[in-house]
């Protein structure tokens, strides 16, 4: 299975806009597995990969946590934690991938983990500095991803917070000990 019969299955699954956005995460992967020395392919595999179940419906995730393969806290959450940490189950059983480093890079994208290995790094900074997103604050990550990838997950992570506090949104608990273990 190749990586060009896997992007097009994958944009089969999403919505155009998103699949845009995965295309500006596997270029932006693609320039931070060279940067960091990191093998290229598999940095874009991941970044294909890495919102694939984001159009899932909310129905299936449901059907799959009712099952008991995760942690009970995953039932407050919705679709924004779901479609990583799921998601990179439906990968595996979807392309017979079993590459716990791929995957494991695909559960962490949007909470980071309290261990993160470079390939982790690479995607939830991509998925973060893509070019499309034109956030002021996302400038700084960009500069620095190509200085310090730690200091660059760092701001993503206190900037993603402090988003989700202005929302009134609830913080996922992996996320806050994310952070507050790297503060
Ligand atoms: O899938 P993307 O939109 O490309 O980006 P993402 O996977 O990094 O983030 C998806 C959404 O999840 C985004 O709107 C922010 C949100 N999010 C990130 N961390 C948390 C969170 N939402 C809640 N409720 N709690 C979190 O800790
Ligand atoms: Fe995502
Ligand atoms: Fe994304």
């Amino acid at each position: 299975m190749n990586i060009d019969y896997i992007t097009r299955e994958v944009e089969a699954e999403v919505n155009p806009k998103r699949f845009a956005h995965i295309l500006r995460v596997e270029e932006m992967a693609r320039r931070l597995a060279v940067r960091w020395n990191y093998d290229e392919e598999r940095a874009a595999l991941a970044a294909v990969l890495h919102d694939y179940a984001k159009d899932v419906s909310d129905e299936e995730f449901r059907r799959r946590l009712k099952r008991g393969d995760y942690p009970e806290v995953f039932k407050d959450y919705g679709n924004e934690i779901w479609h990583g940490w799921i998601g990179a189950d439906i990968v595996a059983e979807k392309f017979d991938i079993h590459d716990e480093e791929i995957l494991n890079a695909i559960r962490r994208h949007t909470t980071g983990d309290t261990t993160m290995t470079l390939l982790d790094k690479i995607i939830f900074v991509a998925d973060y500095i893509e070019e499309g997103r034109d956030l002021p604050e996302v400038e700084e990550a960009r500069r620095l991803a190509f200085v310090d990838l730690d200091a660059a997950v760092q701001l993503e992570l206190a900037n993603t917070i402090n988003f989700l506090n202005k929302k009134g949104a609830r913080i996922f608990p992996l996320t806050q000990e994310v952070f507050d273990g790297k503060r």
